[in-house]
């Protein structure tokens, strides 16, 4: 059976992007058709400066909304990164096979290093290498396939260049993981600023919608939206961003073509109401069983802890035979 990881980082609210690009995937589709994996990648939350409670609220509600989305732990694995020391220690034994030069090539270190520097702070270390304990958590599992928005798709090249290089040196360990992507929305773009990604951890708010937003928020920065110049409904990345945007969620939405939706339209007002009224009710069932899971605290932790173990049990032989493949002495 195809296995299948994913995560998820607790570095802010969810948003419009993770839903349509990622976790309404993995509810939908890959947790019916693969052994799936699905993960609150809380290291990965620490490589930019934080703060510990909320990043320990943010884990919880990522948790809570995960299930919230669909995930089953009848189906699929649900569990936090910390819990399951195996991540890091394959980690360390990729440090050793990965390059200097390929890990500062990230764009996202480029990006968000020069976003820590223009806010005057240093740069962690482990944001430059938390490419490589990405490619551990995918690994570890022996995944096939990781569903992703195109934001990740190079950290997943990454993960695949790394299982090829151990393999060459140390003799078959890993499988070589392939990213898989939506058809339509693999990258939601900000509404304030369409030529930049819906990222949860941007200081952009009015741009970006969150699963937890109320309707009424929701429809106002959808309303809001910046559109571009001219009046005709293209859908056209390059020369029409803003409209694009809108047409490209609500296609996800609605399970359209954005190209066909583009031809029903003739203002951008009727677009965005469009647009605004089936996010609403894309998000309204996440939010009430949100509501109702919230109530239920201790049920998110037992499924988180049975995740953790399962999980646990899945990554050990791999990461024993990883260190017997570099040359450690067996404990
Ligand atoms: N805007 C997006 N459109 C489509 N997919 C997206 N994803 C994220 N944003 C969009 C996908 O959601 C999954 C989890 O994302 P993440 O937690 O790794 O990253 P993030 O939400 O992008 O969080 P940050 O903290 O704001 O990170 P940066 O600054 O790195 O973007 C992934 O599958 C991702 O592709």
């Amino acid at each position: 059976m195809t296995r299948v990881f994913s995560g998820i980082k607790p570095t802010g609210h969810l948003t419009l992007g993770n839903y349509l690009g990622a976790m309404r995937r993995w509810a939908e589709v890959d947790q019916h058709r693969a052994d799936a994996l699905f993960c609150v990648v809380d290291l990965h939350a620490l490589t930019v400066d934080h703060d510990p409670a909320r990043v320990r609220r943010l884990s919880r509600q990522a948790a809570t909304l995960l299930l919230a989305s669909g995930l089953d732990p009848e189906l699929c694995t649900l569990f936090v990164q910390s819990h399951v020391d195996e991540h890091t220690r394959l980690s360390y034994l990729l440090e050793c096979v990965a390059a200097d030069g390929e890990m500062r090539r990230m764009i996202q270190y480029k990006e968000k290093a020069a976003r820590e520097q223009g806010r005057g702070g240093s740069v962690r270390l482990s944001l430059l290498t938390y490419p490589v304990l990405m490619a551990a958590d995918i690994l570890v599992y022996g995944t096939d396939e990781v569903p992703v928005g195109d934001d990740q798709r190079q950290h997943v090249e990454l993960a695949r260049d790394l299982a090829v290089r151990f393999n060459q040196r140390y003799g078959h360990t890993f499988v070589v993981p392939r990213a898989t992507r939506p058809e339509v929305a693999a990258r939601v773009m900000n509404l304030q600023d369409p030529t930049s990604k819906m990222g949860k951890s941007d200081d952009m708010g009015p741009g970006i919608v969150y699963l937890l937003d109320e309707p009424d928020v929701v429809r106002k920065k959808i309303m809001r939206a910046v559109t571009d110049s001219g009046s005709d409904v293209v859908h056209d990345r390059e020369a029409r961003p803003g409209v694009t945007n809108l047409l490209e969620i609500l296609a996800a939405c609605e399970g359209a073509d954005p190209e066909k939706l583009s031809g029903a339209y003739t203002s951008y007002g009727a677009l965005k109401k469009d647009t605004a009224e089936a996010v609403v009710e894309l998000l309204r069932p996440v939010q009430e069983r949100h509501k109702e899971l919230c109530a239920d605290a201790a049920h998110v932790e037992k499924v988180l802890r049975a995740g953790a173990g399962r999980a646990r049990e899945m990554a050990k032989p791999m990461v024993d035979a990883a260190y017997r493949a570099i040359g450690l002495l067996p404990a």
